[in-house]
């Protein structure tokens, strides 16, 4: 049995114990981060998600290395869009919105190339791979029974953007019981102010929805478990 560590974060420190705590990686895919697809459709400046990638990998590396669950999710539809509300559809009144062909294949469409995870964050065999057809990661997924069928009570949650899917998954975990450690750096927004308030929201009253700190120093405080059998 390995003692839980003590991560420093805000508003206070968090207790990750490696044994019940799973990585979250949120739809680090190529239609957010890449010119062509879904987040470029909807007028956004992409590149200011690519700022994500390399803390990410680092603490994916680490993970691994620790032996932590790692649940990469995917926000996209089925070929027909059976799976996607008309509301969800019709929004923003777009051109060229979710089905459309984009130049990396279909728009949010599952089995496309740009509806799947960046090369630098590519899942490894083994590793969970979960569609979610919303911005939450537990609505319409089975990501709640897996979380529990493996013993995990806790995650540290990362990806995109910030305020829409990692704040909705987050949201939806704490009123499941889940406990949230958001690593601020590795997160991120098409909109840096969205970014700021919503990282404060969470840790706000006490941590109202979790714990917010950097990779560096969940990085500091996973390096303790090199050598621990
Ligand atoms: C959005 C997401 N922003 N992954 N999805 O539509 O945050």
């Amino acid at each position: 049995m390995i003692a839980p560590l003590t991560v420093e974060a805000t508003p206070y420190p968090f207790l990750l114990d490696p044994e019940s705590t799973a990585l979250l990686i949120i739809d680090m895919q190529r239609d957010f981060l890449e010119p062509g697809g879904f987040g470029a459709a909807l007028g956004n400046d992409v590149s200011l998600l690519q700022a994500v990638v390399p803390p990410l990998r680092r603490v994916l590396s680490a993970a691994r290395a620790a032996g932590l669950p790692v649940i990469h999710t995917r926000e996209g539809h089925r070929p027909d869009l059976s799976d996607c509300p008309p509301s969800k559809l019709a929004r923003g009144n777009l051109p060229s919105g979710i089905g459309s062909l984009g130049p990396k294949g279909r728009i949010m469409v599952r089995g496309e190339y740009g509806h799947d995870i960046v090369d630098e964050l590519a899942p490894l065999e083994g590793e969970v791979v979960l569609d979610k057809p919303g911005k939450g990661s537990f609505h319409a997924t089975d990501l709640e029974l897996m979380l529990r069928n493996r013993g995990i009570d806790s995650l540290v949650v990362t990806g995109v953007t910030t305020e829409v899917c990692v704040h909705t998954t987050v949201r939806e975990a704490n009123d499941r019981g889940f406990e949230c450690l958001v690593l601020e750096d590795c997160v991120g927004s098409y909109f840096p102010e969205f970014h700021e308030v919503g990282l404060r929201m969470i840790a706000a009253q006490g941590g109202i929805f979790g714990w917010v700190t950097s990779s560096p120093v969940l990085l500091t405080a996973l390096a303790a478990l090199e050598g621990e059998a």
